[in-house]
């Protein structure tokens, strides 16, 4: 097939999987820029990430330009301005939203499918915005909000020496619009993403089934000597069959030496008899990420001393959880309140290594992170665990002297009465369970 041919193909496929994104209704992200007004109390400037140039890897949107409008199309810029009382110098103002289009391509869009353009009469009912705009409207529409005002303009700013996909549009807009200046608005968009909405709850929760479901597939699949990338491919299609877009970072699947390596993502070995493999890998759908591992003993069986190391992880995995206190538990840290501390103390107080040592200098790794848009979601890990928070509780042991790794990983939610929930709990994770499912039981 001519290059060009099958490049037309490949985007054709990806622009009919791309429809299976579900979308929460117009007044949530609307709720969510109004809420951004507010906090930053000044004009806030979004870009979308750009179309790739030349390239084949599917577009995706940016996390915050996504969360803040629902919009999957490229090349787009948001403006939000909050309402303003009247003052001395200056009139009331009311809240004021713009969603910016690029032009359209019609010979571009023979390769990316069509796109709608800011003329389109439908536009402010089909984006759920106030209003649309051309982009070359952008640095006009500014300059009409800046009378008298600070000409401060809230953005994402790449970090000094970044050249991230914002600095092309951030210097179009310095180089049109000298007057202004520019803060961050990256902490304020991180503040907001960290407590979830209950639409936000069900995406990523539809997430976490998914990959539940896929896990489980693995499960009954897994036997010795097959090659690692069998599994990964398992799961792959497991989650893309329900629709889900991509994996939500690259599956890790690592058997006997591999289990100890904590991002191994090659999965190229063959699965030994007699080993563990550790398999963490789970879906993104509808741009939210769910984060799941679960340890097999290859055989179907765990060996007492595999059991051992995987009870000590269980079992730190529920002191973390049994620890938990709404608005007094961090992620992070050497305090009392820390989760992490936690399961270190468990796993120092059970059990050693071949040397009589205590096993806790094998948890290489903080207890989770925050899940959300992004597998590694945003937020400040200072602030204390409280409803709407989502993140995962993920213990592990590696001991490369004895070739047994053990992680078990699952996504939790603080509900709105303050107590936790597991949002992965389908998926079993007692030792004898997993070899039940593995045995077909
Ligand atoms: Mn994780």
């Amino acid at each position: 097939m001519p290059k060009r041919w099958l490049c037309i193909f490949v985007l054709l496929l990806f622009c009919a999987t791309a429809s299976a994104l579900q979308r929460q209704p117009d007044a949530d992200y609307k709720t969510r820029r109004e809420a951004l007004g507010k906090k930053v109390g000044g004009i806030a400037v979004l870009f979308g990430s750009l179309e790739p140039v030349e390239s084949l890897y599917s577009f995706r949107q940016d996390d915050d330009f996504y969360y803040l409008s629902g919009w999957t199309e490229p090349g787009a810029a948001l403006l939000i301005a909050p309402a303003v009382e009247a003052g001395d110098k200056n009139p009331a103002r009311p809240y004021i939203e713009i969603l910016f289009l690029p032009p359209r391509n019609l010979r571009m869009e023979r390769f990316t499918g069509p796109k709608l353009g800011a003329d389109d009469p439908q536009a402010a009912k089909l984006t759920g915005f106030d209003r649309v705009e051309e982009i070359s409207k952008l640095p006009q529409e500014l300059s009409k909000l800046m009378d008298g005002g600070q000409p401060i303009v809230y953005t994402e700013l790449p970090e000094p020496g970044e050249t991230s996909p914002i600095s092309q549009p951030l210097e179009f807009l310095k180089r049109t619009a000298a007057f202004l200046t520019f803060q961050d608005v990256k902490p304020s968009i991180a503040a907001l993403r960290l407590h979830k909405d209950a639409g936000e709850i069900s995406l990523l929760q539809k997430a976490v089934d998914i990959s539940v479901l896929a896990h489980t597939a693995a499960m009954k699949t897994l036997k010795p000597n097959l090659p690692e990338y069998q599994i990964s491919a398992l799961l792959q299609y497991e989650w893309e069959r329900r629709g889900c877009e991509r994996a939500a970072y690259p599956s890790i699947v690592g058997s006997g030496h591999n289990s100890t390596v904590l991002h191994y993502s090659e999965s190229t070995s063959t699965m030994k008899p007699g080993d563990v493999v550790v398999i963490d890998a789970a879906a993104e759908c509808s741009m939210y990420a769910a984060d799941i591992t679960r340890t097999l003993p290859v055989s179907g069986h765990f060996t007492a001393r595999q059991r051992e190391i995987y009870d000590i992880v269980l079992g730190a995995q529920q002191a973390a959880i049994d620890a938990f206190q709404l608005g007094k538990s961090v992620l992070y840290g050497d305090s009392e309140a820390s989760l992490t501390r936690i399961a270190k103390d468990y796993i120092r107080a059970h059990g050693k290594d071949l040397h009589g040592q205590p096993l806790d200098q094998y948890f290489t790794h903080g207890i989770g992170h925050y899940i959300g848009l992004d597998v590694h979601d945003v937020g400040d890990y200072k602030l204390p665990l409280a409803p709407g928070m989502t993140f995962t509780i993920e213990p592990g042991i590696y001991i490369p002297e004895e070739n047994l790794g053990v992680r078990i990983e699952d996504d939790f939610l603080v509900g709105e009465d303050g107590k936790l929930i597991k949002l992965s709990a389908a998926l079993p994770s007692k030792a004898d369970d997993v070899e039940k499912i593995m045995a077909g039981k």
